[in-house]
């Protein structure tokens, strides 16, 4: 695909750094390069040249080094252009000035990686995962975007549609040679092979690792006041990020820190101790504990071991979803509370731990990563989750059909529907506004 206008932008971020990269795409890439740099003769592809970066009268704007790479050996598959220059707004600033002089036109958000796509570079996951990849919070966001970008969810769509495509063949055979192939037979067989596809589609789609890969987990502290949730926050940290006191009711709001385990973005939530109160704002930041224990991945539920154990953390303990760990903390003190106990009667891992020594506190970000671990979930990405939800309603809609006992060519359309979702995925055929969609929120420059 040609496109009539050679674009330009800064590739690389804003402020201070080292290089800047100005980047340069389309049929007139090589005349700007030429018409701003001082480089003479000829521009061998792929090849860098060291040179100073001329405005049209010749004045040196930056020393920079200039490479040219021919079509389709690039990014957009186009003819592109890079000029290294040096970092700092300014400098990269009047490069690109000087390259629109030359003749090219700023480029639009992404509109690199647009071209790209649309020049068969890389299909529509790929291009998003471009994307992830620049925006990525977390080791593991990364690592599952450069498994997008290098192909993992494209693979795997198109070893769907293969699937979708031997099943179609079998239902047609079925209407070629009805006398041949029993019509029960060619239900059954279709069946087995819509069975398997559905299988596959639901294993792929974890949107719980999915969240948890792309925008981090959530643990949260919860227990009675001065249990020691702030200051196990704090330890896990390793930076004072609570306030920590002797006095109950010190936090009243949810407070939060990050920890990356195991590569992944951990948010801890410190909270208000739960306890029935009179004071308002306590109440508030109660109110708000709760509601953070709902939306928890993991709860740790402290309790303070230096103390009788209280009818307020037995009812902690009682109401404590699956996914909660016990800490039983402040074990450097004489120890009031057996963990054996609380395992025993809640039926809740107990970790030994205390805030002041750092004791237990490695076990319990172990115990942390084992329960968060999202594994190397392949598909990332809302919109291919989405699609997938769809293409699994569409296999589970074609099982029911033959269930009910409708002939096998019947279930034709909804794999027709099953193959649309997929296809949106990797961007076969995908509409205009489904492109623009993708394409919107990248940055400029990408
Ligand atoms: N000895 C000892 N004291 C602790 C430990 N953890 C917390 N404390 C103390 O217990 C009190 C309450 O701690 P804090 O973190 O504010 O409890 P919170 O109300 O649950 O947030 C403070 O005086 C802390 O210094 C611990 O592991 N050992
Ligand atoms: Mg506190």
């Amino acid at each position: 695909m040609e496109f009539e206008k050679t674009i330009a932008a800064i590739a690389t971020a804003r402020g201070q750094g080292g290089v800047a990269i100005v980047r340069i795409s389309g049929t007139g890439a090589l005349a700007v390069l030429k018409k701003s740099f001082s480089h003479r003769g000829k521009y061998e592809s792929h090849r860098m040249y060291h040179g100073y970066v001329l405005n049209e009268s010749g004045e040196k704007i930056d020393e920079a080094l200039g490479v040219y790479m021919a079509a389709p050996r690039s990014y957009t598959g186009e003819d592109v252009c890079e000029i290294q220059c040096h970092g700092g707004d300014v400098s990269a600033r009047r490069v690109l000035e000087q390259v629109l002089r030359a003749g090219a036109v700023p480029a639009g958000p992404g509109e690199f990686t647009r071209r790209a796509f649309l020049n068969g570079r890389m299909d529509l996951s790929q291009a998003e995962a471009v994307m992830q990849l620049v925006s990525a919070g977390s080791e593991a966001a990364a690592r599952a975007s450069l498994r997008q970008l290098t192909g993992g969810v494209s693979g795997r769509v198109r070893a769907l549609m293969d699937q979708l495509h031997s099943i179609r063949a079998l239902i047609e055979a079925g209407d070629d040679f009805p006398e041949e192939m029993e019509e029960t037979e060619t239900a059954g067989q279709v069946r087995s092979q819509v069975q398997a596809l559905a299988d596959q589609l639901r294993k792929l789609c974890d949107p719980r690792a999915a969240r948890i890969i792309t925008g981090g987990s959530r643990v949260v502290l919860c227990g009675r006041p001065n249990a020691g949730k702030s200051s196990l926050l704090n330890a896990l940290l390793g930076a004072e990020a609570a306030i920590v006191t002797d006095v109950p009711g010190t936090t009243r709001d949810v407070l939060t820190g990050h920890l990356e385990l195991g590569g992944v973005d951990c948010e801890i939530s410190d909270t208000a101790g739960l306890r029935d109160t009179a004071d308002p704002v306590e109440q508030i930041g109660v109110r708000r504990a709760e509601e953070a224990l709902t939306q928890a991945d993991v709860v740790l539920a402290v309790v303070d071991a230096s103390r009788e154990f209280t009818p307020e953390d037995a009812r902690l303990l009682q109401a404590a979803p699956r996914r909660t760990l016990c800490l039983l903390n402040k074990t450097d003190l004489t120890q009031k509370v057996d963990a054996d106990f609380i395992s025993g009667e809640y039926n809740i891992p107990v970790l030994q731990v205390s805030a002041v020594t750092g004791a237990g506190l490695d076990q319990v970000k172990q115990a942390l990563l084992q329960r968060i671990n999202p594994g190397e979930a392949p598909i990332v990405a809302q919109r291919h989750l989405e699609a997938m939800a769809r293409a699994l309603q569409a296999a589970e809609d074609a099982l029911s059909a033959l269930d009910a006992g409708f002939p096998a060519d019947v279930c034709g359309v909804d794999l027709a529907r099953c193959g649309d979702a997929l296809s949106e995925i990797t961007g076969e055929n995908a509409r205009e506004s489904v492109i623009d969609r993708v394409f919107r929120d990248f940055c400029v420059g990408k």
